[in-house]
């Protein structure tokens, strides 16, 4: 159990309506009893012990009430896959900008930030990264994500919030398909991240794969294992029922030779051997 300064710390949850913030909100209760959710709309099962106040991220006003007195914040709020550039101008880049801001303004310690493995989609699956590469976004999304980290790496230097950005693959109880074998993070692995991010007390900026233990990850994830993550999934277990799902899917000749496999083939007008590093 966390101790009892922690327990009082106000930590703001935003996304909290969305598909990571319904897997993973009794989790994080059990462990954070305070944790003030946030999203435009009320979580549908929100319970009575739980508190919700509603914020619109894009605007700066109403974020900064959400973040008044906060100590931390695990920013999961924005549009969470490919979309139009304005849905992601305005939730993601805008919305995240406020985030930060009205953190800083608040005198905010930690924020996790929600990044994506799409910040690095155009990556070949035949090769292994670590944190430290250049970001490859495979989608308007995934730019986003991308400015998001850069965004904490500003914050972090410039203002010394202690921001930890997690590029996070998959999360649900088991990978969905044979792309998912490499990327998938049980919601349980997700919150011991973010456990890092909110109580370790070497963070400044940190990037950190959110994944399990897979056999076959496509990532180096030694920072997060330094930083004392130890991922109990292991996408393996489940291989059989995610080659029945993939064999259901069929092939996408661009998708599946990057690691962010249908955000990459999508609006694709390139020859695929020019693409990616
Ligand atoms: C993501 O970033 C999305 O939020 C999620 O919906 C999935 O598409 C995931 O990536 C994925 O790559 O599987």
């Amino acid at each position: 159990m966390p101790e009892a300064s922690e327990r009082s710390r106000r930590i703001v949850f935003t996304g909290a309506a969305g598909g990571i913030g319904t897997m993973i909100r009794p989790l994080l209760a059990e462990l954070y009893p305070g944790l003030v959710l946030s999203d435009r709309v009320t979580p549908q099962d929100l319970r009575p012990a739980e508190t919700f106040v509603a914020a619109d991220l894009t605007k700066l006003d109403e974020v900064a009430s959400v973040v008044k007195g906060a100590d931390s914040i695990l920013h999961f709020g924005g549009h969470s896959v490919e979309g139009s550039w304005d849905t992601i101008l305005n939730a993601n880049i805008i919305g995240c900008y406020n985030l930060f801001e009205a953190a800083r303004q608040a005198g905010v310690k930690r924020i996790v930030f929600a990044s994506s493995n799409h910040a690095i989609g155009f990556y070949p699956r035949r090769k292994k990264i670590g944190t430290d590469v250049t970001v490859r976004p495979d989608s308007r999304y995934g730019v986003s994500k991308a400015f998001g980290e850069s965004l904490g790496a500003l914050y972090s230097d410039k203002h010394g919030i202690a921001v930890t950005c997690l590029r996070i693959g998959n999360v649900g109880p088991r990978p969905l398909d044979v792309r998912r074998l490499s990327i998938w993070i049980s919601p349980e692995d997700l919150v011991q991240l973010i456990r890092i991010g909110l109580e370790h007390p070497k963070v400044r900026f940190e990037i950190l794969y959110g994944a399990s233990d897979n056999a076959a990850s496509w990532w180096d994830n030694s920072r997060a294992m330094k930083l004392g993550y130890r991922p109990a999934g292991k996408a393996e277990a489940f291989r059989a029922h995610a080659e029945a799902e993939q064999a259901k899917i069929g092939r996408d000749p661009v998708g599946d030779l990057f690691q962010g496999g249908t955000f990459c083939s999508a609006e694709f007008t390139n020859d695929a051997k020019r693409a990616g590093p």
